[in-house]
């Protein structure tokens, strides 16, 4: 399953956003900063509104979301690159994830203290960024001294290696990270190899105050933030109370939206970073529906039938004959399979047909 970690400074609430993003208890939230050492691992489903209205039209007895994982990870210091505040294990942890989603103290509060004094948003993700670059600095000049051996003796896989360190090292010596490297698609396979922290995508999560979650978008904190993350990551911010959501917890889903439409908010802020998270993941959903269950299936985007087949069963994909599509939009529109049969927008696909997000299909294999 793929994962997305949960990063940043110390004591800015990740453990609060993990808590309330996997609706448990499981991690600590203390205001005090290096509160989690560990990592805590939790499953999060994915919330798909389209599961319900086509659970009905098939009268399933069961919905099966999406899932993903999520990780909070200990705080990262200035100087965890070299080792400060246990930082090279904190640092192994951010490797193994797919995604990151930093979190980013947008509150103000007194009482819950902050690492470097004061609220500046741009210059605590600045902080964690050098230091996830410089730690990829490292990593990258070690392996092309390590290369130069096999470059000098002929080897053509070390040259190329060697060439993609090379516009890597000028490029994440200016700061930058290396997913915003402009590199080849070859380039890019070679670099995935490196095992970068900042090739990993990354978005960032806005902590703000309850008070002010009905008004965010225009919290200069907050526009901050998305302007860095649109200039410096190509990437998007959005915006969570990590305190009220982990409040929703213990309440019923009709509790919890009285409970936000008191504060003048629509919806909770969680499900939206879900899913930004899974599509930022390169995730994309095809549903199967019948009386068994209605089911959501993760495919990555660009994935053609067959593949798509296989994460149901290897023998689907395997024995893949064809695939019968309707696109989930057209078959609600049209209210029946039978419907959408009569007006053509039931096809049948074969082995080259890329499955889009949306897709509600059945597969005909033979094993
Ligand atoms: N007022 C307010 N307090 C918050 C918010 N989010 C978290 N806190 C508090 O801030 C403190 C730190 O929260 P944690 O979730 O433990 O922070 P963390 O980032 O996991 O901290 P470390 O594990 O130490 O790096 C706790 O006392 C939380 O209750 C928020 O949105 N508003
Ligand atoms: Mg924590």
């Amino acid at each position: 399953m793929l994962s997305a970690g949960i990063v940043g400074l110390p004591n800015v609430g990740k453990s609060t956003l993990f808590n309330a993003v996997t609706r448990t208890r499981k991690a600590q939230a203390a205001n005090y900063p290096f509160c989690t050492i560990d990592p805590n691992v939790g499953v999060v489903t994915v919330p798909d509104s389209r599961l319900d209205v086509l659970a009905k039209l098939s009268h399933s007895q069961k919905v099966v979301p999406a899932a993903i994982e999520f990780v909070d990870i200990a705080g990262l210091v200035k100087g965890a690159s070299a080792g400060e505040g246990l930082g090279n294990q904190f640092l192994s942890h951010i490797r193994e994830v797919n995604a990151i989603v930093q979190v980013v103290r947008c509150f103000e509060s007194g009482d819950i203290h902050h690492v470097s004094g004061t609220i500046d948003p741009v210059r605590d993700i600045e902080v964690i960024n050098t230091e996830l670059v410089l730690a990829d600095l490292a990593a990258l000049q070690k392996r092309h001294d390590r290369l130069q051996k096999e470059v000098r003796a002929g080897s053509k896989t070390a040259r190329a290696e060697s060439a993609v360190i090379d516009k890597l090292l000028p490029h994440l010596d200016a700061g930058k990270p290396a997913i915003t490297a402009a590199l080849t698609d070859d380039e890019k396979a070679i670099a995935r190899e490196f095992f970068l922290l900042t090739s990993k995508p990354t978005i960032f999560a806005c902590n703000v105050a309850e008070s002010e979650l009905a008004n965010a978008a225009n919290q200069p904190h907050v526009r901050a933030v998305e302007d860095y993350a649109r200039t410096h990551f190509g990437s998007e911010a959005v915006v969570i109370s990590a305190q009220i959501e982990s409040e929703l917890i213990d309440l019923t889903a009709a509790e919890a939206n009285e409970y936000l439409r008191d504060l003048g908010v629509q919806e909770s802020g969680v499900g939206a970073l879900i899913r930004a998270v899974y599509h930022l993941l390169g995730l994309r959903t095809y549903l199967t529906t019948g009386e068994k269950e209605t089911r959501a299936w993760t495919i990555r985007e660009g994935d053609k039938a067959p593949a798509a087949a296989g994460v149901i069963h290897t023998d689907f994909e395997r024995g893949f004959i064809a695939a019968e599509v309707v696109h989930y939009d057209d078959l609600v529109a049209l209210g029946s399979f039978a419907k959408a049969r009569e007006s053509g927008k039931l096809r049948i696909e074969g082995k080259d047909y890329v499955v889009k997000d949306g897709d509600v299909v059945e597969f005909r294999f033979n094993v």
